[in-house]
């Protein structure tokens, strides 16, 4: 969490608002619903390299999610007990990409020789956390930085950001009334300033009715390009998850309701949208 919570000023924000309207004490008390990461598809990087790692921890592999337009896969992981997050890892199809965008990422992801999971000794955390932050290739310039931006902003934002965290998820539906819905913890994001993601409505809702997702615009961080080329470019967001009890288990008392008897899981309609948090048609709002 440390560089995300530097690069991402909505972090502290949020939480320091929750504080201050006493939503909650401290920061642990928030519940993290879910993490997200976003990677390059190719052979040796991918999710199948990525995902290795929460595999190792017991993390068990779920449902895939596909968006055509974006070109993307994704797959969830359900956590090894209930008070870890689920995680969330998507893949950019990259083979589906112009030959020159093409070109442009195995720039830079060929200095990947192999697979860099299989390197790592898995049970050592502090180096699975200095790889998460590893750069992986060298700086990207500007202007490849600009060229995948027009034909993929989720390519342009991974070629610079590499595998540093996309966001985290506080889940709302444990928090007190007034407080405990996504269109209620809205209200309160607003009346404290904080820009939402308006693609497809502020509230993303499944099908069934029973997933609600909002989140942040991302801000803009001056990023330095190689040669030491400063721009803007979108850094990552909070989201905000509401998992409603299953209809199976409505009758059960309010104390008893545990993480298992809400919905579980992601939905591709919320999902595709919630991309867009750090897709230009959103930044530009927040800038
Ligand atoms: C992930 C977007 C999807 C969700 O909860 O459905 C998502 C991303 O922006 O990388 O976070
Ligand atoms: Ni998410």
């Amino acid at each position: 969490m440390q560089r995300y919570k530097e690069r991402v000023p909505d972090v502290s924000g949020v939480i320091n608002a929750m504080i201050k309207e006493g939503i909650i004490r401290q920061a642990d008390d928030i519940e993290n619903d879910h993490i997200a990461f976003r990677t390059m598809g190719v052979p040796q990087l991918g999710v199948q390299s990525l995902e290795k790692i929460f595999l190792h921890y017991g993390y068990v592999k779920k449902e895939h999610y596909y968006f055509a337009g974006k070109k993307l896969d994704a797959w969830w992981y359900a956590p090894p007990a209930p008070h870890y997050p689920r995680i969330f890892i998507s893949e950019l199809r990259v083979s589906e990409l112009s030959a020159a965008a093409q070109e442009i990422i195995h720039s830079y992801t060929n200095e990947v020789k192999t697979d860099p999971v299989n390197a790592l000794n898995l049970d050592d955390t502090a180096a699975v956390d200095r790889f998460l932050h590893s750069a992986l290739w060298r700086t990207p310039t500007l202007s490849d930085y600009k060229t995948l931006a027009t034909e993929s902003e989720y390519a342009a934002w991974v070629i610079y950001n590499r595998y540093y965290l996309n966001h985290f998820t506080v889940s709302v539906h444990n928090l007190p009334a007034g407080y405990n819905t996504v269109a209620d913890f809205n209200q309160f994001l607003e009346k404290n300033g904080f820009v939402l993601n308006d693609a497809g409505g502020k509230i993303k809702k499944s099908p069934d009715g029973n997933l609600l997702q909002s989140s942040t615009v991302a801000k803009m961080i001056d990023a330095t390009f190689a040669n030491g080329e400063v721009f803007p470019i979108a850094g990552s967001y909070v989201e905000f998850a509401e998992r409603r009890v299953l209809p199976q288990f409505l009758h059960l008392p309010a104390d008893q309701i545990r993480r298992e008897h809400r919905r579980d899981g992601f939905e591709t309609g919320n999902a595709d949208k919630i991309f867009e948090s750090t897709y230009s048609t959103q930044t530009k709002k927040s800038s």
